[in-house]
């Protein structure tokens, strides 16, 4: 029988770790024989949404984009992985929405602005503290944290191989893999 749609979604701020944990996750589903794509800023904001900046409007236009790309995705038989700050809770909602219930799982990489910005693995932290980067997300422009999402990784507690776990836990759970 084929895959039936499924999207991860990871939301969380810039340096939480969203795309290296999806990277694990993608690696871990293809080695289990399932097909896979993940979409992150790398491969869309280059190309599809290359119009797009980080102003309120345009990043909601741009997971409204990544929302109905995964859909189509996800309905050619890939599981798709999509890793976006994704900071409104509004527009996480119009995902779900988009995509249905049974297809959207929300994953809420929880890493304090702290921490995120002490690691500043792109030095972009430092750029916006000293205002050279305006409306960055956690510094001066809002990141609303999910209230009920479908697992929450605290990434000062747990290593990126132990999330993936988790996470293929919560797939095998909804009856994914
Ligand atoms: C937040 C920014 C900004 C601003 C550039 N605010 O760590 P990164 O570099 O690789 O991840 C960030 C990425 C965020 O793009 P998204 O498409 O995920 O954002 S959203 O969902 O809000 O539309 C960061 C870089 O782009 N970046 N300027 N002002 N992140």
């Amino acid at each position: 029988k084929g895959q039936q749609p499924t999207v991860l979604w990871f939301t969380g701020l810039s340096g939480s770790g969203k795309s290296t944990i999806a990277n694990v996750v993608d690696k871990a589903l293809f080695e289990r024989g399932h097909h896979t794509y993940t979409l992150d800023g790398d491969n869309v904001r280059h190309g599809l949404n290359r119009d797009l900046g980080f102003t309120k409007e345009d990043r909601i236009e741009n997971i409204r984009r990544i929302g109905e790309v995964s859909k189509l995705m996800s309905n050619a038989g890939l599981i798709v992985m999509c890793s976006f700050i994704s900071p409104y809770r509004a527009e996480r909602q119009m995902v779900r929405d988009i995509l249905g219930e049974d297809e959207f799982f929300e994953i809420f990489i929880d890493t304090p602005l702290a921490v995120a910005e002490d690691r500043d693995v792109k030095g972009l932290y430092k750029r916006a503290r000293a205002g050279e980067i305006k409306n960055f997300t956690g510094i001066d422009s809002e990141y609303q944290p999910p209230e009920n999402p479908d697992l929450r990784i605290d990434t000062t507690q747990t290593s990126a191989d132990e999330a993936a776990e988790q996470i293929l836990d919560l797939l095998r759970s909804r009856h994914r893999l």
